[in-house]
């Protein structure tokens, strides 16, 4: 009896020309199974055919440092959920997400892992991982709760020196890197010097200087500076790497070349609004609204100047920085659970730090970063991809174009736009970045072979995403 033969493949994008971290190539790409199974010139027809006509295809983004539905103090809140902030990321171009899952005081980390799968269960569009925060480093934490975590794909935490609910003193640091070398983890480091911030902060606050641009003088550069350097020394002694997050500017960037020039392992991230914005836009005064504008601004690191954009996009280009990400922190201006805690313009010092970026992060950085001439393509898809996933212990499943690899996809349309809050999927009611003139905007994103954005209309489904457990770090060697 005749059957006809079912096609090879669920999905063939048709005329790709796809782009690595090392490498790129005209090919169809074949996907079955939600994995890419072929990739190849005049593969066999499948199911359904996309003819992508050489347009650029990049793996689907990583955004290894995004904050969705984290707990904060009441009143303020964020304005994106696990629906909505991963809606908006793959709008954007990213198909993984690795928000954090955070310890308070006084309460175990198991706990914020539990309570952090409540909130994202049923609700994800793309997949996640999750990072720790550890903000209480107590004996059953480091030698019970930890290791066990690491072993069941918790694989990465964060660690702050400032931020009176979360930071950790040197001791605990050093506590805390122990266990991430024993148990070969990553340790994520936010670098900033709290009590110098305290200290400049009361005296803005002393003088009446307290309007949203001095969050900038609150926080010079060598504050960061000053935390890098004691992050590196405190690595350098456990002799574990560690990952320096949001780097901001030049004093930081310096710091960070020295100590990968005596051939430590310090890995650095930075984010779209060192390259974008600068302290002016903390004291920008429009629409009547004075200056409490700029609060739309304030992130921790803040914005610095011009030269030190040139700064962090020539550590872009050069290697210096490993990863490239968001750092949404989503607040939104009006309403008393963002800019204005309590209904009010309040002083800088309670001003909630973030600003939105998870679905502008990879056309940003496409457009001015790839298209204008700044960086290759392949150092973008290491920046926004193949290197968070090896940094958190995704690939070779995610970040990448390689046959096995899970068929996560960005099919890129080159035309001229005019970034707008309201063309972005997010639920924050500003964009830091409206206005820009972009040369680019992710036509199709697919997430594990299925179509989530297809450049006009989301496709996603709450609850399609799943849960990824994390093994170990690969950016560094190891035995085989
Ligand atoms: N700084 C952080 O460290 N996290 C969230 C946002 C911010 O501005
Ligand atoms: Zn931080
Ligand atoms: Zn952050």
């Amino acid at each position: 009896m005749y059957t006809t033969p079912s096609p090879a493949f669920d999905l063939v994008l048709r005329n790709a020309h796809a782009i690595t971290a090392a490498d790129e190539f005209d090919c169809d790409i074949g996907i079955k199974d939600g994995m890419i199974a072929a990739l190849g010139r005049g593969l066999a027809p499948g199911e359904r055919e996309i003819d992508v006509a050489g347009r650029n295809v990049t793996p689907g983004g990583v955004d290894a440092h995004c904050h969705l539905d984290q707990p904060t103090a009441p009143p303020v809140r964020m304005a994106d959920d696990f629906d909505t902030g991963t809606r908006s990321a793959a709008c954007g171009g990213t198909t993984t997400v690795i928000p954090f899952a955070a310890q308070q005081k006084g309460h175990s980390l198991r706990e914020a892992v539990d309570d952090y799968h409540r909130r994202a269960n049923g609700k994800a569009h793309i997949d996640y991982a999750f990072h720790l925060i550890v903000s209480d480093p107590t004996p059953d934490v480091l030698n019970r709760e930890l290791p066990a975590l690491i072993a069941e794909g918790y694989t990465s935490f964060k660690l702050y020196m400032t931020y009176d609910d979360l930071k950790l003193d040197d001791g605990q640091i050093l506590d805390v890197l122990d266990v991430a070398r024993k148990h070969g983890a990553m340790a994520m480091v936010h670098a900033e010097n709290s009590d110098c911030i305290e200290w400049l902060t009361k005296r803005l606050e002393a003088s009446g200087r307290t309007a949203p641009r001095f969050h900038a003088h609150s926080r010079p550069m060598l504050v960061e500076r000053e935390a890098t350097h004691r992050a590196i020394s405190l690595s350098q002694l456990v002799d574990v790497p560690i990952l320096i997050v949001h780097v901001s500017g030049k004093d930081a960037v310096e710091q960070i070349r020295w100590a990968r020039g005596l051939g430590l392992n310090i890995f650095a991230e930075t984010c779209p609004q060192y390259l974008f914005l600068t302290a002016e836009d903390l004291g920008i005064e429009s629409d009547g609204q004075g200056s409490y504008l700029g609060a739309r601004c304030v992130c921790s690191p803040p914005p610095r100047d011009k030269s030190n954009q040139d700064v962090i996009w020539n550590g872009l280009a050069d290697g210096l920085f490993t990863v490239f990400s968001s750092d949404h922190a989503p607040f939104k201006y009006e309403g008393v659970e963002g800019k204005h805690p309590g209904g009010e313009e309040v002083a800088f010092r309670h001003i909630p730090n973030g600003i939105p970026g998870i679905e502008t992060r990879m056309p940003l950085l496409w457009s001015e970063g790839v298209l204008a001439g700044r960086l290759t393509a392949q150092k973008f898809v290491e920046l926004t991809a193949t290197n968070p996933a090896k940094a958190y212990g995704l690939h070779p499943r995610k970040g990448s174009i390689a046959i096995g690899a899970d068929a996560d996809l960005v099919v890129w349309d080159e035309r001229e736009l005019t970034l707008d809050n309201a063309m972005l999927h997010h639920e924050v009611d500003y964009t830091p970045y409206a206005g820009m003139q972009l040369r680019a905007w992710p036509g199709l994103t697919l997430s594990r072979g299925e179509v989530v954005w297809d450049g006009s209309t989301f496709h996603g489904r709450a609850g399609r995403g799943q849960f990824l457990a994390c093994g170990a770090p690969t950016l560094m060697p190891r035995k085989r």
